[in-house]
């Protein structure tokens, strides 16, 4: 029971000795050393340790020990280390304490202290207090100090939070999570914030922190007010701000500023925004009166209020006759896009009464037009009279008596006439054929289709015809014809047999009267301007099956894979000339299969003439001398002055030949950038004419071409161009421009129509497109179509509606005429014969060319946007499918085709009674899919704009 009420046991062992260190401050310690004896077991116990809530405890001893070894012949008993145990409830081992450095005789003699430190730590602790001991064997130490104690991390202030003094837990690498306090006038910033102290006593990973409170910010780790004239209003930004433009804070701690008067702000503006007014009226209203359509543009306001969300609203009134005033326009005048809330800066007005003064209001808002009741609105008024509007659709169609080839049909007036209806025109085709379409006319409200097959299914539109122009096609209907008879009594079929025969008799006479009519010129064969009524030859293919006239006198180009032996072919249509009347002077050049020279061809009985020469090269293949020659037998079908013509081949002697024509100036792309600049218009729309009226020729045949492009014209010494290679480029492997699509198809990219590349839908309207482009060659002196792009980059462009703008100095006429053949809807391209009409009243009134292309929209590398059906690139919906998706409307889409409705153009048309028609039922619905529509039209209706790419 000494001083410090340790318990040393036995009596004799650990002996207390009181002394004083260097400053002779009293120290105790304890000593024993019974080495020499046997059998020691010397404990001492310190009194009861409270541990104060800590798990985990160390225990720091400094000692001395005796080296054995220096002990006169104690060594056998001698120990050198001791026992270091712990009680809760019962004594457990921490551990054995050795020194690392013990002392000796010498030591002592120099008064040297050999003082050992060693330290163990000790946990879980679970009791409030615990006991040390120490046990010595035989040893000779003196304790000199015990130590205990724990870590703890202290109380901190990080980020605006307070972190209590805390103490770690009891395992080694134990991190004790603690949440802080945010500070005074602070809040946690999206989560309360924390931090992890360590059994080190460290604070460590600190997540989450605090941060002021609106109107106040934060100075040297705490939060200050706000002063007067400055805000904060969000937790994430830092200081306080000084009040918005036309904005005050009157109080100190403001969280938002409040607007001077005159000035408003809604919810949604951002707190720094200035506070803003409505705007002033619309300037520069103009009207474009077109039939009963009104177009309405103007620009946007002097003074926009400070915000960038204006629209316009339109008030339509109709003046009254004799002065008596104005009235509201009513429900039946429409608006495209809509009335109110226009964004853009123009509005097409439909359906307005024809010949009527009309007086629109425009007028400018923004966000906070509503919030300034009393600010007195601005508009702009402009009066407009409307002139004679065309018919409104046919609304609904009748079948009457059908039969296995006819249908009779009836319908009633239009309800809005709009004047005498002059004609109408039916519109109809067999159903999913819709890529060629027959129009017939009537004059009544009836009419028999006759012609058709029996059992099909076919499309029938409507359309009327008034002084003012046509009115839209009715929606479609569909009608099917009888089926074959199958009994029929012998009378009955007698009587069929007689009435064909009189029928075909009197077809006969009809045929060779109209033939007749034909060729004593009475009945024009062509006619000019555009129209998408006429057929393409596909379609007039077709007609003549139907038993409809064909022009006569055009034979239709055969396909030599029709003959089993292409040799054969070859023979049927090109003559075999003896190599002996051809001598070879020159090569001009290298074709597909060998050279192609020149020289002098001497037929018996003709003059001599000058022709080209392509030879096959030798050790060809059996399939290579068929496909060389196939070219032959396609060119020895066609006879036209803007065709090559074919003189012959050579098969029967090596090598072998195909004889055409010579053209002194070669191929058409070369000769143009040899001769840049140096032709008159009417030059280049000559040589367009003559490629226009070759391609006019060969789709009459029904041929297409495929990869027509200036280098695949030549041009003689006349300028006359004339259309080339019928190779079998149909697969275009000769061809440097071709490229593999992603079909596996060779397509030479920049030449090719949109359809064609997606689907080799390759027609007379696809070389329609193509001869777009060899236009814009031609204008341009052989420029390469959409310069250095890359085909992707050509093919992505033209989908979003993106064309070649005019070439330099070209006539906006032939501008206009190269846009129209690169109208995505096939249909709506001009045929070649309409083009070849149209270019030679060009050149009849040659001051139509003096209008050159807009230079502003010249620009080289710019690439121009084309006014489609599908409006601009980031609303383009391909289908109608696609489209109702697109309006999250996609639940219609079978309801729409079923009633006719497969096309965006006929969509366009829609009114909300057809919309109830085809079963959309929910206002809602047909709210959300009108207004959709109304915008289409807009798009429709959208003029050109430029795009750099
Ligand atoms: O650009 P060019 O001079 O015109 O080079 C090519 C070359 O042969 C390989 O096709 C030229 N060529 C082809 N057919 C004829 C032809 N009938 N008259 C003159 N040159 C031709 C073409």
């Amino acid at each position: 029971m000494g001083d410090l009420g340790w318990v040393a046991y036995p009596k004799n062992g650990w002996e207390e000795i009181g002394e004083v260190d260097e400053d002779y401050a009293p120290i105790h310690t304890y000593q024993v050393c019974r080495v020499m004896e046997q059998n020691q077991n010397n404990w001492l116990h310190t009194n009861w340790i409270l541990t104060e809530g800590a798990q985990r405890v160390f225990i720091e001893l400094k000692f001395t020990l005796r080296d054995c070894n220096s002990l006169p012949g104690g060594v056998g008993t001698c120990k050198e280390t001791f026992n270091m145990l712990m009680k809760e409830s019962r004594y457990i081992k921490i551990d054995t304490i050795a020194a690392d450095e013990s002392f000796t005789e010498l030591d002592l003699g120099d008064r040297v202290m050999k003082l050992n430190t060693e330290v163990r730590d000790l946990g879980p602790l679970t009791r409030k207090g615990f006991y040390l001991a120490f046990q010595d064997l035989g040893a000779c130490i003196a304790l000199v100090s015990v130590r205990v104690f724990y870590k703890r991390c202290p109380f901190l202030v990080k980020s605006l939070a307070e972190f209590p003094d805390t103490i770690p837990g009891s395992e080694a690498s134990q991190l004790v999570e603690v949440v802080g306090h945010c500070v005074n006038n602070s809040l946690p910033l999206y989560e309360p914030p924390r931090m992890h102290c360590s059994t080190e006593g460290e604070w460590l990973v600190p997540i989450g922190k605090c941060v002021c409170q609106p109107g106040f910010e934060e100075i040297n780790g705490s939060c200050k007010v706000c002063k007067m004239g400055f805000y904060r209003s969000l937790l994430d930004s830092l200081a306080c701000s000084k009040c918005p433009p036309h904005s005050v804070a009157r109080q100190t701690g403001a969280t938002s500023c409040s607007c001077e008067d005159g000035y408003y702000k809604i919810d949604s503006d951002p707190p720094n925004m200035a506070c803003t007014r409505p705007p002033s009226a619309p300037r520069n209203a103009i009207s474009n009166v077109n039939e009963t359509s009104v177009f309405l543009e103007w620009s946007v306001p002097m003074e926009t209020g400070g915000r960038k969300d204006v629209r316009y609203n339109i008030l339509c009134r109709r003046v009254l006759p004799d002065g008596r005033g104005l009235e509201e326009c009513g429900p039946n005048v429409r608006f495209l896009p809509r009335r109110v809330a226009l964004s853009n800066t123009s509005v097409m007005v439909a359906d307005l009464q024809s010949h009527t003064n009309y007086s629109f209001l425009l007028e400018a808002v923004n966000g906070v037009s509503e919030l300034a009741k009393d600010h007195a609105k601005q508009y702009v008024s402009l009066n407009v009279t409307t002139n004679q509007a065309a018919p409104s659709p046919v609304s609904v169609v009748r079948k009457g008596h059908t039969e296995k080839s006819s249908i009779a049909l009836s319908w009633a007036e239009p309800d809005r006439p709009n004047g005498i209806i002059l004609e109408y025109e039916i519109k109809y085709f067999e159903k999913e054929q819709d890529s060629s379409y027959t129009i017939i006319k009537s004059k009544e409200t009836e009419m028999v289709v006759e012609g058709l097959k029996p059992s099909s299914v076919y499309i029938f539109q409507v359309r009327a015809r008034t002084s003012a122009g046509y009115g839209a096609f009715s929606r479609r209907f569909e009608f099917q014809t009888s089926p074959y008879l199958t009994a029929t009594s012998e009378r009955t079929q007698a009587l069929i047999v007689a009435v064909a025969i009189t029928l075909a008799l009197v077809l006969l006479a009809v045929v060779a009267g109209f033939l007749l009519t034909v060729h004593l010129g009475l009945l024009p064969l062509r006619r000019c301007g555009y129209s998408k009524a006429k057929q393409d030859p596909e379609e007039e293919k077709m007609h003549f099956h139907n038993g409809h006239i064909k022009f006569p006198g055009v034979r239709t180009y055969i396909d030599p894979l029709t003959y089993e032996d292409p040799n054969q072919a070859v023979h049927e249509f090109a003559q075999e000339i003896d190599v002996s009347f051809i001598s070879i002077e020159r090569i001009i050049g290298a074709g597909e299969f060998g050279e192609v020279c020149s020289g002098p061809l001497r037929l018996p009985g003709k003059r001599e003439i000058q022709v080209a020469i392509k030879t096959l090269k030798a050790g060809y293949t059996e399939q290579q001398r068929r496909d060389f020659l196939w070219e032959a037998s396609i060119m020895g079908q066609f006879n036209h002055p803007n065709i090559i013509r074919l003189e012959g081949v050579v098969t029967k002697s090596k090598p072998v030949m195909i004889i055409t024509e010579y053209m002194e100036n070669g191929s058409l792309d070369t000769f143009l950038k040899k001769n840049d600049g140096q032709f008159t218009v009417i030059q280049l729309v000559g040589m367009l004419r003559g490629i226009a009226s070759g391609m006019r020729y060969l789709s009459d045949m029904g041929y297409v071409h495929r990869d027509l492009a200036a280098r695949n014209i030549l041009v003689n010494s006349n300028l006359v161009c004339k259309v080339s290679d019928f190779g079998l480029s149909r697969v275009l492997e000769d061809d440097p421009e071709a490229a593999y699509t992603t079909r596996g198809g060779k397509i030479p990219i920049r030449w090719t129509a949109p359809e064609a590349i997606a689907y080799r839908k390759f027609t007379s309207a696809s070389d329609v497109w193509s001869y777009g482009i060899v236009m814009w060659e031609v204008m341009s002196y052989g420029e390469r179509p959409y310069w250095e792009m890359s085909n992707q980059d050509v093919i992505k462009a033209i989908e979003e509606s993106y064309r070649l703008p005019g070439p330099m100095d070209c006539p906006e006429a032939l501008y206009h005429l190269m846009m129209d053949c690169w109208q995505r809807e096939r249909s709506n391209r001009p045929k070649f014969d309409e083009i070849v009409c149209l270019l030679d009243k060009l050149i009849r009134n040659p001051s139509s060319l003096k209008k050159l292309v807009n230079s502003s929209h010249r620009v080289s590398n710019l690439l121009v946007e084309h006014a489609s059906v599908e409006g601009d690139c980031s609303t383009r919906t391909q289908t109608v499918g696609e489209w109702l998706d697109s309006i999250k409307m996609g639940r219609y889409t079978e309801l729409f085709m079923e009633g006719g409705y497969s096309s965006l153009e006929t969509v366009a048309q829609m009114t909300s009674e057809d919309l109830r028609r085809v079963g959309v039922n929910l206002a809602g619905h047909q709210k959300k899919i009108i207004t959709n529509i109304q915008e289409m039209r807009v798009h429709m209706n959208s003029t050109n704009s430029t795009v750099n790419i």
